[in-house]
């Protein structure tokens, strides 16, 4: 077969965000659009020649023909091996999953995550390094630099793979293989987890659980662990088969899109365990009984109650959380004397310490938490862990998040999104309250005084690597951190700007913990308006989604 070298021009758009390059499904069919961002990648990979790739994606519109382009493109580019999920599909944590167990230099993963999907919707792509997560950012960075200067893309004139086959296919010198999308991942969930007792528990009824698939990837998942492997009732998981565009929803794991499951979990028949994923299956939602666990504290509960899960008996060597993440995992960390770490928005920054071993579990208030299983967070991992701990506590969720309450205090937490924004006037809000950040530091606000006024910066502790601009935060005096309230724009939307401003103060009292948070919040939901004049700026007078 032989080698076609095409000649392009370069984008000026494709420098990834968050994570990876994400974009409207019609900006990634523009001739050369896809082929251009994949060079690029394999320009950066400089070691690619022979070695083995993993590629799958959530399933949803434009995965597949995005498939057979990159497996012919990787072939011309001289890779050794490539690993592809069933039918196209391979959830996000599986990707890391299978990276790092058959050694592969990387992989790469079609999704735009918790994004709509559809012809209409977002299409997008993610580079992960050879640990199983996301390529730092200056791996990221490269591959940009790449795009502006590319001038011709590498591929084969070759017959499309068959992409629901399981087993060995040859695409010119490159080797093919269909792996089944859920095995590997699935037997590392039983090396994890005391599947017996959650099996015993859920076939006798004492526990039950709702998933929500949400027709995105973790539906195949879902219905082999929860349904086939534990013996959850069949009609356990919901929505579990993935759709190019997930039945029409957002696959994004919160109240606003899992309403039929929130509706369950809060009446008469509600099972004890709800939980949902999103598009690319390492988003978690968590929902007892009337009762809904933010992601924030589900890290915290999870950290505290991680030694009754058999793959985390022997204690944690330390954890992580996103700089805007709830500081309810601080005081578990304190108790526990382990080191806790304050990293960036993005999950690449938890790869070095989990590497170093110096963390075990982290998380992100994006309803993100994984461990050291994978590089990548971990949606049905999440779900697991709950039920692995209410199968040995024998407590309702909302048992152990009170007594957890009680025991730490309760973070009352809320994320305000200010989304579509015009993208000038959201820099423009930002760049005003980044200047007055030392004027407002000792001014005082009804109850509230400001205390810190900074722009997060972080140095990884691993690699002294500096990351600057990471989001606003403004502190407040008081006991247990004081109240805090974050600003950062968004770096994974597709249509102008989305302003995140991030609420949180820590309540002792106990009688006051069943507050609903925008409530005990109020205060610093009206400051938080005011102090950036989101009104003024960006002409919104609510936010657009409230988690
Ligand atoms: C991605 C990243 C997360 C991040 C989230 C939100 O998640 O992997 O680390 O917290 O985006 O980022 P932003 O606030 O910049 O939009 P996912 O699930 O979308 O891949």
């Amino acid at each position: 077969m032989t080698i076609k070298t095409v000649t392009t021009q370069p984008f000026t758009d494709q420098r990834p965000g968050t994570s990876g390059l994400r974009k409207r499904v019609d900006v990634f069919q523009q001739p050369n659009y896809l082929e251009n961002f994949v060079q690029s990648v394999f320009n950066t990979l400089t070691d690619r020649r022979g070695q083995t790739l993993v590629i799958g994606g959530d399933g949803r519109y434009y995965n597949r023909e995005a498939l057979q382009i990159i497996l012919r493109m990787a072939a011309a580019n001289g890779v050794g091996r490539m690993l592809v999920g069933q039918g196209g599909i391979l959830s996000t944590p599986a990707v890391s999953c299978l990276i790092r167990k058959y050694r592969a230099l990387g992989g790469l993963v079609l999704s735009a995550s918790h994004n709509p999907g559809g012809p209409e919707g977002d299409f997008g792509i993610k580079y992960n390094v050879s640990n199983g997560g996301p390529a730092p950012e200056r791996i990221t960075e490269a591959i940009f630099q790449n795009s502006l200067n590319i001038r011709e893309y590498y591929t084969l004139d070759a017959a499309d793979i068959q992409l629901d086959e399981l087993g060995e296919q040859q695409l010119g010198a490159m080797q093919v293989v269909v792996v089944d999308s859920v095995a590997d991942y699935a037997e590392l969930m039983e090396q994890l987890f005391d599947f017996e007792r959650m099996s015993q528990a859920l076939r006798s009824g004492a526990l039950s659980i709702r998933f929500d698939g949400m027709h995105a990837v973790t539906g195949p998942y879902a219905h082999a662990i929860l349904e086939q492997r534990l013996g959850a009732p069949a009609g356990s998981v919901i929505r579990g088969t993935p759709l190019p565009d997930f039945g029409g929803a957002h696959p994004d794991p919160n109240l606003a899109h899992a309403q039929e499951l929130a509706a369950l979990m809060f009446s008469p028949q509600a099972p004890d365990l709800g939980a949902a994923s999103d598009g690319d299956g390492d988003r978690n939602m968590i929902l007892g009984r009337e009762c809904y666990i933010t992601p924030s504290d589900s890290l915290a509960i999870l950290v505290a109650n991680a030694t009754l899960v058999p793959g985390y008996a022997k204690g944690l060597a330390g954890v992580a959380r996103s700089m805007p993440t709830s500081r309810a995992v601080d005081r578990v960390a304190e108790q526990l004397g382990i080191e806790c770490f304050e990293t960036p928005t993005g999950w690449k920054f938890f790869g070095n310490l989990l590497d170093a071993g110096r963390i075990t579990l982290c998380g992100e208030e994006s309803f993100g938490t994984s461990s050291d299983h994978v590089r990548e967070k971990d949606g049905l991992w999440a779900v697991l862990f709950w039920l692995n701990i209410l199968a040995v506590r024998q407590e309702s969720v909302s048992a152990i998040a009170h007594q957890h309450w009680t025991r730490y205090g309760r973070n009352f937490y809320t994320r305000h999104d200010y989304e579509a924004v015009d993208a000038e006037r959201a820099q423009a809000l930002m760049d005003a309250l980044r200047r007055r950040g030392s004027e407002l530091v000792g001014q005082r606000f009804g109850a509230f005084e400001i205390e810190y006024c900074d722009d997060f910066s972080y140095t990884d502790p691993i690699d002294e690597t500096v990351s600057q601009g990471q989001g606003l935060r403004i502190g407040f005096s008081g006991s247990g951190g004081g109240p805090r309230i974050v600003y950062r724009l968004s770096g994974t939307g597709t249509q102008g700007a989305t302003l995140r401003v991030y609420i949180e103060r820590h309540e002792p009292t106990p009688e006051r913990h069943d507050q609903d948070p925008q409530i005990a919040l109020a205060e610093l939901i009206t400051l938080s308006q005011q102090l950036a004049e989101i009104e003024a700026y960006i002409g919104r007078t609510a936010p657009s989604v409230i988690t």
